[in-house]
């Protein structure tokens, strides 16, 4: 088994400390932090997805995992970030009412940081007048969301109406994101931008702080 494959079925098992361990292995072996996210962590992370889909596992196991994964994450993050960048833009970023998953969230604003982006990170379970507050208290030009439910999705339409509402519309932009979300969804409730994953996240907000909006979805 390669140490990439270790790295996620640790995380499949759960054990922190074995997490960390197998990362810290996959580090001295020389693997680059992005390909242990991907290709260890997040994979690993998949698997108890899917398991949990079909009633293999249950909710204490995904528990475990998600725990183990913030452990790994604390000794990636470092390598993630590049140090002494100056800030290209302040972004607010959370995942939206309602929903706790804040893995995806974390990720999401690591590799933003990664990337030269000052980012005010409200958590999780944040309702949509906090985002936009901060948003306008803070002078940042986005609003970054997270959703994994398919019920807390609407939350993201809230957000976009409030800064309607407000006429912020353009001068504060939207980038949405989370497994249920997609450029359709977008579209249809006004956002900005709809990010895949982390990479095409950066990609997205670096578009809308230089030219202000997409020409093709990512
Ligand atoms: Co829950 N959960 N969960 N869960 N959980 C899912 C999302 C689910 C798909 C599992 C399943 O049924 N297969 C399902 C949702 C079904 C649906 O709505 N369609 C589900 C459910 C049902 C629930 C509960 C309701 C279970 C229950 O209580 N019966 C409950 C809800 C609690 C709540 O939020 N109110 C619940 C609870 C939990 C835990 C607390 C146990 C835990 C979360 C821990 C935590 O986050 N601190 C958890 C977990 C871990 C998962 C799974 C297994 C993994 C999510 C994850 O972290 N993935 C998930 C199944 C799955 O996704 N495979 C599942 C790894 C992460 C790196 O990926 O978050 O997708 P992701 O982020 C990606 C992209 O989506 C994107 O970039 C990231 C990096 O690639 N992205 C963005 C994310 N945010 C972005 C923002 C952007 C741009 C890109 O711009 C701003």
């Amino acid at each position: 088994m390669d140490i990439l494959e270790q790295v996620a079925r640790e995380l499949e098992l759960g054990e922190d400390e074995n997490v960390v361990e197998a990362v810290q292995r996959a580090i001295a072996q020389g693997a680059a932090a992005k390909e242990i996210l991907d290709n260890g962590l997040i994979k690993g992370m998949n698997t108890i997805g899917e398991k949990f889909k079909n009633h293999e596992v249950f909710l204490p196991e995904v528990l475990l995992a998600a725990r183990a994964m913030h452990a790994a994450m604390e000794l990636l993050k470092p390598l993630l970030i590049r140090d002494g960048i100056p800030s290209k833009g302040k972004i607010v970023l959370g995942t939206v009412q309602g929903d706790l998953h804040d893995i995806g969230k974390n990720l999401v604003g690591i590799l933003l940081k990664g990337a030269g982006f000052e980012v005010i990170d409200l958590g999780h379970d944040v309702a949509p007048e906090q985002f936009v507050e901060t948003a306008k208290k803070e002078g940042a030009s986005i609003i970054g969301m997270s959703a994994l439910l398919t019920t807390t999705m609407p939350s993201m339409k809230k957000v976009v109406e409030l800064l309607k509402k407000e006429n912020l519309q353009g001068k504060i932009k939207t980038i949405i994101g989370g497994a249920p979300a997609s450029q359709a969804y977008a579209e249809e409730i006004g956002a900005d931008a709809y990010g895949y994953d982390g990479s095409s996240a950066v990609e997205c907000v670096e578009r809308l702080t230089t030219r202000g909006s997409f020409e093709k979805p990512l």
